[in-house]
Order: structure tokens, then C-alpha cells, then sequence
């Protein structure tokens, strides 16, 4: 069998014995984490070593090594050198934060946290905060213009709101504008904005804005946008500025993100789809196919994985641009595994998503993804055409109901399938 592989970011995929022990339990029924995701499967599945051997490999959190970087600055900031670093407020001990006004808006705070008088927030200044409160929730990074996620994290944090607060707004503030170190080189500013709203009220089921310092139970490495990051729990990557510095509030209605050029939909909330991770290029006939595969979870979730193999000479359906009345037939979507959590993790997981049994609210959970899986059985030989989706919790099925590219990808994936005699 020749292997497909993805060689993207939709392999987020390591070893990871135990998820494939609880998988083939459960789907003989014996639901060891209290999960009733999976259908009962015929015991000749069970034992698929092919599909055994690939799901084995799905790991939930990204590893370092395995997490994809979109970072434009030259240099890069994690790449100089300590000294310069240090200089530059890019490590813990002379990090800093300002929060300001927008010196072209007449927008009035109290107590500016700035660097020119002294009172910029530092690490420690952060730390007193997260002593009050700090939140942990899961994520997925995804970058609008990108087909696959960049990453699957377990993000801690304090609210945003909660150093806002610290600088007295007082009046005429309606957006925040934000940016992280650029090198001093104007030309070199990412930045990002929110509406003040959003960044002071969560709505119900939905995640604070936070000022990141950890990942997956570590410190926030400089490559992931340390010491601290912003993390918006429901939008793309552009939203979550790394080695951030500055916070300006503002008057200014409009946003300035980076992003709005090159016509980006800078609101957009993250789109459900599905991607392939492992499907066998060529398979000889009689071989069940197994395939697997990852789905993010946007901001209408996901009900349904599906995938479709259609023979490669049939002609795709005329007037149906979505292959809405194909035949797609149900993948297994993959339970979180219950050893998910890093050790390192003891505080409290976030309430909003994981209930006091451990246990996650609903699955998958909006804003992360699922793995997901399936063996295809009795397919004649000949060339196919394989394709997956996901449809959401509305019953909309991938691309719809957002089909516009610009709002963050979430296309149909089609790779090619060979069954041989
Ligand atoms: N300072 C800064 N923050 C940034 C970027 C950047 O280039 N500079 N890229 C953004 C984009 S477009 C994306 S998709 C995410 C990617 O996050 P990651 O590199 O941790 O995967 O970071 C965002 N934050
Ligand atoms: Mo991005």
C-alpha cells in the first residue's frame, strides 16, 4: 500500500498508543471514557491493523515540533540573539505591555499603562493578575488563507479585560488596537483589532480574550509568540498578535487590521471543516481502505464528518456545486482522548468547555478540532475520487453556509484513490 500523506499541518499526528486501545474498546462497545460518539463497528474492522496503525498516530495537542509558524518580521524576534532579546522586552524578565490611548483618537484613560511614565505592565505585573485569575481552554490556530489548522494548543491566559481595567478607560473608547514587537521598522507592524465589547463581555459558551503565557502547560516559547500572546478564542490567526507590546484603546469605529488588506474578512469566526491526514494512494481490491482525517469546529460546530468516494470516470453532478445529493456516508468522529492533558496542567480546565467529570460539554467542541475516521470496504477496482466534509450543527454542509474564501478556507478536499486488481 502506497501511503498519501499530508505533508501540511493537517498531520498533526504523533505517536499515541492509548487513543487507539480506547477507540477499538469503544467500538466494541465498552466505553471506557463514558463516550457514546462511536457506532458499534463489526469486529472484522476492529482488528484492521492498517486503520489501527493510523489512528495510533493521532495525537490531540500539538507538539512543538509539529506546530506551523505564519510570522513575516526579519528577523525573526525569537531568532536573535538573548542579549537583543532581552533588550527588546522579548523574554519574561523585561517583557512589557502598554496600554494607551490612540494618539489620534480623544479617547481618556486614567491610569495609561506606558512606558514613558514607568507603568507599563510587566511579567510580574501579569503574574498578580493570573494569581486572581487565569483561564485555560483548548484552540485551534488556524490562518484564514491556509487550508489545514496550524495547531491544536491548550492556551493559558489572563482576560484581556482584566488589564484593560487596570488602565482606567474612561470615555470614548469603542475599538482596541493591537500590535507586537516589529523590529522598530514601521514597515514591519502586524496589528490587529476588537471591538471593546467583545474584549469586555464573553458570550455565553464562548471564551475570554486572553493574554497568553502558556501552551500546552509550558511557557509560551518565542517561536509561538512569547513570552505573551494574544489569543482570540473564535477568530483566525491574525487576530492572536504575537510578542505583543502595545494595546492602544481608541475612538476609532474601524478597524486597522493588518489583515483588512488584501481583502481578508477580518470578522469572520472560524469555519467547520474537514481535511484529509491519511488515506492509501492505492489499495489492491478486497482490502478494506482505511482513512483518517482531522475537523476543526467553527462557530456553528460540527454534527457530521462524511466522505464520499465517487468513481473517478462518473461525471461530478451538474448544478449541484457542493455534491450536495452525492452519496457521502458517515465517518467516526474520535472521542478526546481522556489522557489529552499535559502533566504539567493541574489548574482548572475551562468550565465553559470541560464539565467537572473531565469531560468535554459537547463534541467536538467549537473552536478545536476532532480527529475522525473511517474503513471503506467492497470497492471494486478502478480510479476513485475521495472527498470529505463536515456538516455543522445546523445541518449545513461544508462550504456553506460562508463559502467565501476570504473568511477563512473551508473548500471540499478531493484527493485521488486507486483501487488495483
Ligand atoms: N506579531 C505577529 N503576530 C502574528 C503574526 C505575525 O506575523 N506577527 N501572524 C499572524 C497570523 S496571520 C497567524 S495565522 C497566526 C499564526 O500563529 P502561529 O504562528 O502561532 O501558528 O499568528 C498571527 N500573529
Ligand atoms: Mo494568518
Amino acid at each position: 500500500m502506497i501511503d498519501g500523506e499530508m505533508k501540511s499541518s493537517a498531520d498533526l499526528s504523533r505517536e499515541h498508543a492509548t487513543a487507539t486501545r480506547r477507540y477499538f474498546l469503544q467500538r466494541m462497545g465498552i466505553s471506557a471514557a463514558g463516550f457514546c460518539v462511536l457506532p458499534l463497528w463489526a469486529n472484522e474492522e476492529i482488528l484492521n491493523p492498517e486503520l489501527q496503525a493510523r489512528i495510533q498516530k493521532l495525537a490531540y495537542l500539538t507538539s512543538t515540533e509539529a506546530f506551523r509558524n505564519v510570522e513575516r518580521h526579519r528577523p525573526l524576534p525569537y531568532k536573535l540573539p538573548l542579549d537583543k532579546r532581552l533588550q527588546y522586552g522579548l523574554e519574561r524578565e523585561t517583557w512589557k505591555l502598554e496600554v494607551i490611548k490612540d494618539p489620534e483618537s480623544n479617547s481618556r484613560l486614567r491610569n495609561p499603562l506606558s512606558n514613558e511614565e514607568g507603568t507599563a505592565l510587566d511579567f510580574p505585573g501579569l503574574m498578580k493578575l493570573a494569581e486572581k485569575q487565569s483561564v485555560r481552554f483548548l484552540k485551534v490556530m488556524t490562518c484564514n488563507n491556509i487550508a489545514d489548522p496550524l495547531g491544536m494548543g491548550l492556551w493559558e491566559g489572563v482576560p484581556l479585560r482584566d488589564v484593560i481595567w487596570l488602565a482606567k478607560p474612561d470615555k470614548n473608547i469603542r475599538r482596541v488596537f493591537y500590535r507586537g514587537f516589529h523590529n522598530n521598522n514601521p514597515k514591519q507592524v502586524f496589528q490587529s483589532s476588537l471591538p471593546i465589547g467583545r474584549v469586555l463581555e464573553d458570550p455565553p459558551g464562548e471564551q475570554p480574550i486572553i493574554l497568553c503565557y502558556k501552551l500546552n502547560g509550558s511557557p509560551l516559547e518565542g517561536q509561538r509568540g512569547g513570552p505573551v500572546r494574544m489569543i482570540v478564542p473564535e477568530a483566525y490567526g491574525f487576530k492572536s498578535i504575537k510578542w505583543i507590546q502595545t494595546i492602544f484603546l481608541t475612538n476609532n469605529h474601524q478597524a486597522n487590521d493588518t489583515y483588512a488588506k488584501q481583502d481578508n474578512d477580518i470578522d469572520s469566526q472560524m469555519k467547520s471543516y474537514a481535511r484529509f491526514i491519511h488515506w492509501p494512494k492505492s489499495v489492491k481490491a478486497g482490502n478494506p481502505i482505511p482513512i483518517t482525517g482531522v475537523a476543526q469546529a467553527g462557530m456553528s460546530g460540527i454534527s457530521k464528518v462524511q466522505y464520499w468516494l465517487q468513481p473517478e470516470k462518473e461525471d461530478v453532478p451538474s448544478g449541484d456545486p457542493y455534491f450536495s445529493k452525492a452519496d457521502w456516508l458517515d465517518a467516526d468522529i474520535l472521542p478526546l482522548p481522556p489522557d489529552w492533558k499535559p502533566e504539567e496542567v493541574d489548574q482548572p480546565l475551562s468550565p465553559i468547555q470541560i464539565d467537572s467529570n473531565q469531560q468535554p460539554r459537547e463534541w467536538p467542541l467549537r473552536h478545536t478540532i476532532a480527529h475522525w475516521a473511517a474503513l471503506i470496504e467492497n470497492t471494486p477496482k478502478g480510479n476513485y475520487v475521495l472527498r470529505c466534509r463536515t456538516i455543522d450543527r445546523n445541518g449545513i454542509a461544508q462550504p456553506m453556509p460562508r463559502p467565501f474564501q476570504k473568511s477563512g478556507g473551508n473548500k471540499i478536499q478531493k484527493v485521488n484513490l486507486k483501487v488495483t486488481g
